[in-house]
């Protein structure tokens, strides 16, 4: 075998190097100029979660899942690209406008997969920086469910009764809160599509897709929910709850 040397090596590592740069430029420029939306980097590491979500659960969800819908989103506005320009929630509250049943059903999954897991993504923390729901926020959730163990439980039936893939929204609507479900991708804000998308501000998403819990909990979804109580961040909740004035 020809071993080059040492100065042959650097100036081949320096010529395929460039070459491979030279050649993803014209794509990154390309993918950079049509690309609407980018996957937001996770708020913490894979296994920040652990042992509630663990870390391949976690990748697979961020790198694989979310990634997918922003793809998918990029590719369908790319189509549309008048619908481009639009703030995602104006996009998603405004979905039978899109005259196109395809690119309408295109950005309703992978609009609302972005902005869901999005929301997911920064609505939990790691256990120890869980922390508590502001005062203002757990006198709400006394009001509305009679104590946290209340909201858990009331969560927890949301959570099992969902059939299929789907979410459970905590969700303000004036002085009260409310628990809903929504199918799929469906984002709670989707005006014409989710019944009660008036309810108000989404407060915390809970995603009950079985790629969010599959490969730890199997099908014990109640497990899965009981877990991810444990860190769900309870600043950036309580930061959403606008407290009656
Ligand atoms: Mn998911």
């Amino acid at each position: 075998m020809l071993i080059p040397s040492s100065i042959d090596r650097r100036q081949f590592v320096k010529t395929t190097t460039l070459a491979a740069s030279a050649a993803l430029l014209p794509q990154a420029a390309h993918a950079e100029a049509s690309a609407v939306y980018q996957l937001p980097a996770l708020p913490y590491g894979f296994d920040a979660l652990e042992p509630h979500i663990d870390a391949l659960t976690m990748q697979i969800h961020h790198d694989k899942h979310h990634a997918a819908y922003i793809v998918n989103l990029n590719a369908a506005l790319a189509k549309a690209p008048e619908l481009a320009s639009k703030p995602l929630d104006q996009l998603l509250a405004t979905l039978p406008a899109i005259p196109d049943e395809a690119q309408q059903t295109a950005i309703r999954n992978n609009g609302g997969g972005h902005w869901n897991h999005d929301f997911f993504w920064k609505t939990l923390a790691p256990a120890e920086k869980s922390g508590k729901p502001s005062a203002a926020l757990a006198s709400a959730i006394d009001a509305q469910f009679g104590s946290m163990d209340g909201f858990k439980k009331a969560l927890g039936e949301a959570a099992v009764k969902r059939f299929g893939s789907g979410w459970v929204w905590l969700i303000q609507q004036g002085d009260t809160l409310k628990i809903v479900s929504t199918a799929n991708q469906d984002h709670p804000g989707m005006k014409g599509i989710v019944p009660d998308a008036d309810l108000g501000t989404p407060l915390l998403g809970l995603d009950v897709w079985e790629h969010a819990y599959y490969l730890h909990y199997q099908n014990r979804r109640p497990d899965y929910v009981s877990a991810w109580l444990n860190i769900v961040n309870w600043e950036t909740v309580s930061g959403r709850f606008v407290p009656k004035i």
